[in-house]
C-alpha cells in the first residue's frame, strides 16, 4: 500500500487539475516517440511518424496522448489503489502489445518535463517529488503483470 502524504495528494490533485489534459497528453506522447524513435514501434498503425513534424501534426497521436492521461487521471481518482486500477491495463501492454517497461520510465519522464514546462514557476522541487513519486507508482502498477 503506497502512502501519500496531505501534501502530495493535493499536490497530485492539484496538478491535474491545472493542466490541459489533451495538450500535455499530445505533448508528452509526442516528445517521447521523437526522442526516442524506438517508440515508435509500438504505433505502427498511427500513419506518418516520419520526422517530429509528422509525429506532432498526427491526430493518432494527440488522441492517444489524451487516453494516456485518461488512464493517470484514473489513478489520481485512485490514488490508494492505483495497483489494482493498473492490473488490466499492465496485461494489456504486457500481454497484448508487448510493450518494452523501460518505455513506461521513458514517457513518465516526458510527462514530467511537459508538466514543468505547463506550470513554469509553481513546478518546485517539492512538486516535481511528489509527480515523480506518483509517476513512479504509475509504472510499478503498470509493470505489475510483466513476467
Ligand atoms: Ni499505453 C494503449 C495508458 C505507456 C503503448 N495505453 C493504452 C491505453 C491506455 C494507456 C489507457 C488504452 C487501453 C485500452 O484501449 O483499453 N500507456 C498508458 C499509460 C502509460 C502508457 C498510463 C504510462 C504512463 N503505452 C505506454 C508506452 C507505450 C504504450 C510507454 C509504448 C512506448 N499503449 C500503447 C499502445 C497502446 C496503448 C501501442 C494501444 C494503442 C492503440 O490504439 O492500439
Amino acid at each position: 500500500m503506497v502512502e501519500w502524504t496531505d501534501f502530495e495528494r493535493t499536490t497530485i490533485q492539484n496538478i491535474f487539475s491545472k493542466i490541459d489534459h489533451s495538450a500535455v497528453g499530445h505533448q508528452a506522447l509526442t516528445r517521447c516517440l521523437v526522442v526516442y524513435p524506438w517508440t515508435q514501434r509500438y504505433f505502427a498503425k498511427f500513419g506518418n511518424l516520419y520526422n517530429a513534424a509528422a509525429i506532432m501534426g498526427n491526430p493518432n497521436v494527440a488522441a492517444h496522448g489524451l487516453t494516456v492521461m485518461r488512464g493517470l487521471e484514473n489513478a489520481v481518482k485512485n490514488l490508494d489503489n492505483i495497483k489494482a486500477t493498473f492490473s488490466e491495463l499492465s496485461v494489456l501492454h504486457s500481454e497484448k502489445l508487448h510493450v518494452d517497461p523501460d518505455n513506461f520510465r521513458l514517457l513518465a519522464d516526458c510527462i514530467t518535463i511537459v508538466v514543468g514546462a505547463t506550470l513554469g514557476s509553481s513546478f518546485t522541487a517539492e512538486v516535481q517529488a511528489a509527480l515523480h513519486k506518483f509517476l513512479a507508482v504509475i509504472v510499478s502498477a503498470l509493470v505489475q503483470q510483466y513476467h
